[in-house]
Order: C-alpha cells, then structure tokens, then sequence
C-alpha cells in the first residue's frame, strides 16, 4: 500500500482500506519465478493489515499439491499463473475459462488475465506475471463483489499494447520551466538540483499507482533535452537504471527521451545528419550499451525541429530518416522509437495569414507514410494545436495507415486550470478516443492508436498505443489538486479499456480513494465527488476560450486570461476578433484550406459553417457575432450566456464541496478548498475579461442585461 513515508505524504487510490476484501480472505498464489512476487507481496501486506492468510504453491513444491495448495476449499482467492503444473482448482477454472471463450481462444497474452468464479472460490488466471497483477488490481476494484457467488466470467486484455506517462522532468531546475515543465504539483519524483533523488521511496509507489491503473511504461526526463539531460543516455545511465529497477516490478517499462543532436554533443561528432555511417555507428554503439545496462528498457521519444529542439532539418533529411537511425539502433533489442509530430513553424508573423499552425503536423508527416520502420510511433497531439480545452482531433490520426500512432493527452493542466481548476479530463478523452475521422460506424482514434487502421477499416498491424503527459509530482497529495490525480488514473483504465465509460471510471477512482467503508457517509461523499468532477471540463469549457477557438491565456505560463495574449506574437496560435467577428477561417473554400486535410464526411462538416458542430466553430470558422449557433443562439450571445453560467456553476462548486467538510481527510479537504477559492476568482476573471472583451469590440449588449465591464 502507499503508506505514508511521512505524515506529509497523502495516499492516492489504493490506501490499505481498499484491500480489505482481499486482505481479510485466505489467498493462495500460485505461480514460479520473480515476476509473482509483486503479486505475493501485495496480498501480503493485505492480509497482515486485515487478518487473512496467504500461501504460495509454486510447482516445484509439487509435494504441496496435494496437501493445502491443491484443496479448494482452504482457500477463497486463488491468483495462479499459468504452468504446466496447475492446480486442480485452477485446471477446472481453465476449463470454465474454455467453456465460456471457446476452444482454442483462452490465451490470455503477456498482460491479459481471466475472473472465474468455481465453487466457492474465486480464481484468477493469468499466462504471465503482468496479468497476474493487473488481475489482482482488478479484483481490488472489484472488493466484496469478486466474491459474490454468482459472479460471471471476466476476461480482460489491454486494448493498446502501450499505455505510457511521459514525464517533462529535468535533472537541473531550468530557469525559465523550472524541475518540471508545465508541472504543476511540485518537483520531480525522480530529480532534484541536479540529481538523481537520494530518496526514491516513492517512485515505488507512483509505479504501483501506475500499475493499478494499467500503465505499463513511463519517460523519466522532459523530451525537450538539455545539456545535463542529454547525458542520461550515456554518462547519467545509471540514474535511469536504478528507477527502472524501480518501477520493474509493476510492469512498468522505462523509456528516455534523447536529443537528437546527441552525436555532436555527447559524442563529440562533427554532425548528426542521419545519413552518415559514423553517426548510425554512434546510434548503434550507445543503445548497445543502453540495453546492456537495462536489459528490458523500452526506447526512445525524440522530439525534434521542434520549439527549438535540434532534428534532421538541419541536415537536409526528413523526419523518416531521422526516425529511422535511432529505430534502427534500437530494433535488435525490441525497442521503439517514439517520434512525436509536434512539428511547427514558431517563428510565425502574425501578419501573414496563409501559414496555419494547425495544418502543420500533417504537412510535414502524412507525406512520409510508410517511410517509417516498423518500430517507429508517430507520437501525434490529439489536437491540430496543442492540448487546448477544446480542439477537433489531429487530421494526422487518419491520414497514415502505413504508420503505426500513438495519441498523446495531456493530463499536467497546462491549458485547463493547472491543477488549481477541477478539471476532470476522462470525458474529453473519451469522446476524442471514440470520434470516427471516417464517419460514424468505422474506425475511431482508439481503433487507430490499437491497432491502426486504414480508410476506417481495421488493420492487423500493432497500433501505438496512448501516451499521457504526466500530472504527477512531490507534491504530497501527488498531484496538486488532490482531485486532478483522477485524471492519471482515467487515463490508464481509457488506455486499457477505450471504450469505459468515464464517469464509471471516476466512479471506481472514487471507491478506490475514498473507500467507502472508511467514511461516515460514503453515499453523499460519492455524490459530491461526481456532482463536482463529472462535467467540470465542460464548466472550464464554458468559462474559458469560446467555441472551439483556444488559447487567450496568459503567454508564458498560460494559466488565466489574456484574450489578445497571443493575438500578435509568433506562436501561431489566433482569433482574429475584430468589431464585426472572431473565430479562424480554415476552410478550403476561404481560408486556410485545413478542413481538406480531413477524410469525409469531416472535411465537408467542417467546411460548412451551418453543419460544423458548434463547439468547434470559431476553430473552423470566422463568423460575424450574429452568427446563428445550431443551438439557436447567436455567437456573441453564447459567449455571454457561457461564461456567466460557468463561473456560476464554480461557486456552486465550492459550495458542494463545503457539505463534505468531515468526511475526507481534513488535509485534503483544505487543500481541495484553497484550490476551489482560487478557482472561484479566476474563473470571474475569465468571465469578466472575455465578456468585456467581446462586448467592446462588438458593441452588442448582453439580452440578459447582465453586468459586463
Ligand atoms: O504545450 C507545449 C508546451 C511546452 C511543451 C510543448 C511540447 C515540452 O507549452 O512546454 O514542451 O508543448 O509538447 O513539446
């Protein structure tokens, strides 16, 4: 369990409550070799705290057999890898398993496992350790009810095969982005001044809350790599070592992000240029030595020819080339190079109206389709733009079947409150996870990241997977805002299980937080809990930038409003509000011509401004105030009625959160409190700016007659 290293440190989903069904049962783990001893150390801790018993049968023990290990009826939960020795228990849980999958589909893979409920005994079958321990996750999800006599077979395997958390931390604290960029809850788990922590206590914890979740591999360092950080690869190795030494024992794979000027830096080459044979040779030697040193390490993630990050442009060559030297160095050891498509020209004059950020990532990449080696993801944004609260989903998601995608979210709010707003994210992503860039009835953005697809209809390939920037830092309640940490969690269940419902999901991060049984009144706690997070990103949504078109927030460090902010620097990032309308023409017909970088039916929604949906309109569209919404409401007027409506709905909010005052620790409770109070200002802030802001350009008086600045 997460126990408390200090009274500082708060407890995340998982406290020891939350293993009291399994803790107070007597458990037998069945199963050879190192990888069940995370399972075994895990029941055993339960039981120690709530008075069961656990056992372990490994096969060599055969004499064991027929004694305890083989007697059902001296145990309740049976955790048993599979081994062509099986317990009698286990071989008749097999054949249920059979009976109900059909001969010939139990395998259950490296991370799948199966629930059989037989007798009185509830048994979980797994083929390798990391489903062992996801099954024992998800019988702590399921507490009391994994044990109810009539409980139905379950089988479970991960959707996509790579469900990683990136993290952006730097060894030495940068002076502009500090220890963590966009990091919002304090240091880094990992670094401190320079180094590798003393104390990792709790990167063991953060892996097994990662575990918990169904995250199977991190990044340890920022993927805009400084000079200390670069050294990670080659002198600093060991650093990355010892935390994959760490996080290992969860099935939780390290990745490093590298610098692809590494050659010249590090190796005091004259070039990185992709195409020379020395270059390659340096790639080759240096993962070599990588994989000698951390035999199961996962890759790299390579951002390059990106805010000033150095990549192949440099040398003439295409990001297919670049992408390719490093997959190449990394494919004898089975690892992937992670190539991330946030490519963009940031150096924009905001006088020139034919350059589009959002088109950029598909100009550069959707060319370069099938050029990639088979161990290269495409690490694509989930938006054209960047990570706003509101974006249509990134044209490059369909537009490379030979390619294999990974979809990044972001759960650090750097665009949605930066954990000082409650922002639950779960049903942003699952409505991006579930769009069908192909129409309604084909593929969607899950079925791309799993498995790829091709004009909507599925591929055999291997997917990319899902990528999450991480919220997680030393902060005590991990997160910041201690409610933020249901983000990550969310993240984890969508990655293995796309098609959960979020609210559902929220629902099992609250059990397993707030345990129920450690409250007075678990019922009103649960719906406060909802009533606060369920739609607290539409709320954002509301009171934050209109319709789709983005940004207005601070420069810099992007938290609050300042609509005009970004209106004329280089960023790229515009509304183009005048006296008569707002929003970006990106249409083919008059404007950018983005709109065509998407497949039908979307590229002719889109390009309508009656058919594209409203809450992206201003994204596609620059419409004149009066511009009537498919709502019925006129853009100047939504912009008014939403942002008197959001910043309302905060302070009833904080309101809320006042009744559950005794039934959270009262550390959390405080600190969930000082959060909401600023949220309350800053969402008048947001409120007050942008009403102001559009009734001065327009000159339109709210119908409500409300009181605008
Ligand atoms: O959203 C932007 C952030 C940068 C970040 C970049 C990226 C790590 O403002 O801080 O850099 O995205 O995703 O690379």
């Amino acid at each position: 369990m997460i126990t408390p290293r200090s009274a500082d440190i708060h407890a995340a989903w998982l406290p020891s409550e939350a293993f009291r069904a399994i803790g107070s049962r007597r458990v037998l783990v069945s199963g050879p070799g190192t990888g069940v001893e995370t399972v075994l150390r895990e029941v055993g801790q339960a039981c120690a705290q709530h008075g069961g018993s656990v056992r372990r049968h490994s096969p060599p023990l055969v004499a064991e057999r027929s004694s305890e290990g083989a007697d059902s009826a001296s145990y309740d939960l049976v955790l048993a890898l599979a081994t062509d020795r099986a317990l009698p228990v286990e071989t008749a849980a097999r054949a249920d398993l059979r009976r109900h999958q059909g001969e010939g589909t139990d395998t259950l893979g490296e991370e799948g496992f199966a629930l059989v409920r037989h007798g009185d005994v509830t048994i979980v079958l797994a083929d390798q350790p990391a489903g062992l321990l996801y099954g024992l996750f998800h019988v702590v999800r399921l507490g009391e009810s994994a044990f109810g006599p009539a409980h139905p077979i379950e089988v479970h395997r991960p959707a996509m095969r790579l469900r990683i958390a990136n993290h952006w931390d730097n060894i030495d604290v940068h002076p502009v982005m500090g220890q963590v960029e966009r990091g919002y809850a304090g240091g880094s788990l990992f670094w401190r001044d320079g180094a590798l922590r003393h104390d990792l206590t709790r990167v063991g914890d953060y892996a097994r809350l990662l575990a918990a979740c169904g995250i199977n591999a991190i990044t340890v360092n920022n993927v805009n790599v400084h000079v200390t950080e670069a050294h990670l690869l080659t002198t600093r190795l060991g650093d990355v070592a010892a935390i994959a030494d760490l996080v290992r024992p969860y099935g939780i794979r390290v990745h490093l992000s590298v610098n692809f000027a590494s050659p010249v830096t590090l190796g005091g080459m004259p070039t990185a240029d992709p195409l020379e044979e020395d270059v390659r040779a340096w790639w080759t030697e240096t993962t070599r030595r990588v994989y000698e040193t951390i035999p199961d390490f996962g890759g790299y993630v390579v951002k390059a020819d990106s805010e000033g990050q150095p990549g192949p442009f440099a040398y003439g060559r295409s990001h297919a080339d670049g992408a390719n030297l490093l997959a190449e160095a990394l494919a004898p050891f089975g690892g992937v190079v992670h190539w991330r498509a946030f490519v963009y020209n940031h150096r924009q004059d905001w006088r020139d109206r034919s350059t589009d950020r959002a088109r950029a990532a598909y100009d550069h990449f959707a060319p370069l389709d099938g050029q990639f080696r088979d161990n290269v993801i495409l690490q694509v944004k989930h938006g054209p733009m960047d990570f706003q609260t509101r974006e249509p989903v990134s044209p490059v998601i369909a537009a490379m079947p030979g390619t294999r995608l990974a979809v990044e979210f972001q759960a650090t709010q750097e665009y949605t409150g930066q954990q000082r707003h409650v922002c639950y994210l779960g049903p942003w992503w699952s409505e991006l996870l579930h769009f069908a860039p192909w129409g309604v009835g084909r593929d969607t953005v899950a079925d791309v990241a799993a498995h790829g697809s091709a004009s909507g209809a599925v591929s055999a390939g291997p997917g990319g997977g899902l990528v999450v920037v991480s919220n997680v830092g030393d902060d005590p309640f991990w997160t910041g805002h201690p409610l933020a940490q249901a983000n990550l969690y969310a993240f984890g269940r969508l990655a293995w299980s796309p098609e959960l419902d979020p609210v559902a999901v929220l629902d099992e991060w609250i059990d397993l937080t707030f345990v129920p049984s450690a409250t007075t009144d678990p019922d009103l706690l649960r719906r406060t809990l909802h009533e606060v997070m369920d739609d607290s990103w539409q709320t954002y949504e509301r009171y934050t930038a209109p319709l789709g078109v983005g940004f207005m927030v601070r420069p810099g460090h992007h938290y609050g409003p300042d609509v005009d902010g970004y209106e004329y620097t280089p960023w790229g990032t515009y509304h183009f509000a005048d006296r008569d309308g707002v929003g970006v023409d990106r249409t083919r017909g008059s404007g950018t011509g983005f709109t065509g970088q998407y497949p039908s039916p979307w590229s002719d929604r889109y390009e309508s401004p009656r058919d594209c949906p409203d809450e992206l309109l201003l994204f596609f569209h620059h419409v004149p105030y009066g511009h009537l919404l498919q709502s019925g409401s006129t853009v100047i007027q939504h912009i008014y009625d939403t942002h008197f409506a959001g910043a309302e709905q905060v302070v009833q909010t904080r309101r809320r959160w006042e009744r559950v005052a005794g039934l959270v620790d009262p550390a959390v409770h405080a600190r969930v409190t000082e959060r909401l109070d600023e949220q309350v200002r800053s969402a008048q802030e947001w409120r007050d700016q942008v009403n102001t802001y559009f009734f001065r350009k327009s000159g339109v008086p709210d119908a409500h007659g409300r009181r605008i600045h």
